[in-house]
């Protein structure tokens, strides 16, 4: 495999610690916009001091709406090996906000070409963890299939299944379809990287995430779950003919295609998610003098590294 330099492990881990302290300024202030965009300036410029030819195939939007960090943005020295970078500065904007639990900043990187470039409307998404038969979950079948399916795979029955669901009127029937199974359903407001990393996390009792929720958060919960082995399936949501424009300006043909983590995901993979609030997955950013501790998950697929880091920063 073709391998992203494990030496810049380290770096990408200050970005999402850096975006995360950023935003952490902001938590329990009900300004979610200033706490996206501080994320978003302390990751770019923190980015920016990596040598590496970096282009962003997943990020705050598209380059006529102005943001920092849109799509095509190119960042890092431009000098060193060229890598396409996702990026959500803050998952969890409303947690922020509220100072409620699982915000999270987050990234994924691969070589040239590696990363699905997701346009940011709906995906539907199904995931399960690991050691599984391949290819057990398919969008194309009811949810009762799927969950019979899981759970005759992990030798118990339908009741003993959890789900991780966001709570959206959207997903009523899919909720409808679990209750009848009485398969029990952890609910989330937001946040559905954490959710579908959620299925491969030991710690936790979720054996299956589904539901519509972003298109480029899918591609960063697929980068995680291609470091542990899990599977995901996911499928564009696209709405109007706005958004199929928008997908086809990233050169997407089949407007129906299932994704598998493998058409997301090519080569090598680095993830990095680092905490902003308390969470299930990772501790909030403390303040401590002229530093700051931040904890973080991180991935290099590679290097067969996964682990929670926590580093003591200057603010
Ligand atoms: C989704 C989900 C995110 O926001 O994008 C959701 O993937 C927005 O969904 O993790 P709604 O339009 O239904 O509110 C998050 O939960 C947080 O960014």
């Amino acid at each position: 495999m073709n391998i992203i330099n494990p030496k810049l492990l380290d770096k990408f881990i200050r970005v999402s610690e850096r975006a995360a302290f950023g935003a952490s300024k902001y938590r329990g202030k009900n300004d979610k916009v200033a706490a996206d965009q501080a994320a978003v300036d302390e990751m770019r410029s923190e980015f920016n001091k990596i040598e590496m030819k970096g282009r962003v195939v997943i990020g705050e939007g598209e380059m006529d709406e102005a943001p920092m960090l849109f799509i095509g943005e190119e960042i890092g020295t431009k000098k060193g090996d060229e890598l396409d970078i996702a990026v959500d500065p803050l998952e969890g904007t409303n947690f922020t906000a509220k100072n409620l639990p699982n915000a999270i900043s987050v990234l994924a990187v691969t070589k040239k070409g590696g990363l699905f470039s997701a346009p940011d409307t709906y995906m539907e998404k199904i995931a399960v963890g690991s050691g599984l038969p391949k290819n057990i979950i398919d969008l194309d079948n009811s949810v009762e299939k799927n969950i019979r399916l899981l759970a005759e795979a992990k030798n118990t029955k339908p009741e003993n299944i959890t789900a991780c669901v966001l709570k959206r009127s959207r997903h009523d029937k899919i909720i409808q379809s679990l209750n009848t199974l009485n398969v029990k359903i952890n609910f989330i407001q937001d946040g559905d990287v954490t959710g579908v990393i959620s299925v491969v996390d030991p710690t936790s009792s979720i054996d299956i995430y589904l539901g519509i929720g972003g298109g480029p958060e899918g591609v960063l919960a697929a980068a995680a779950l291609d470091c542990l082995g899990g599977q995901m399936q996911t499928r564009l949501v696209l709405s109007d003919q706005e958004e199929v424009n928008r997908a086809q300006k990233l050169g997407i043909t089949d407007l129906k295609k299932k994704y598998n983590i493998e058409d997301m995901i090519k080569g090598d993979v680095i993830f990095c998610a680092t905490g902003v609030t308390d969470g299930d997955m990772l501790k909030g950013i403390i303040y401590k003098g002229d530093f700051f501790e931040a904890s973080s998950f991180v991935l290099h697929k590679s290097q067969k590294i996964s682990k929670k880091v926590t580093n003591t920063v200057k603010k």
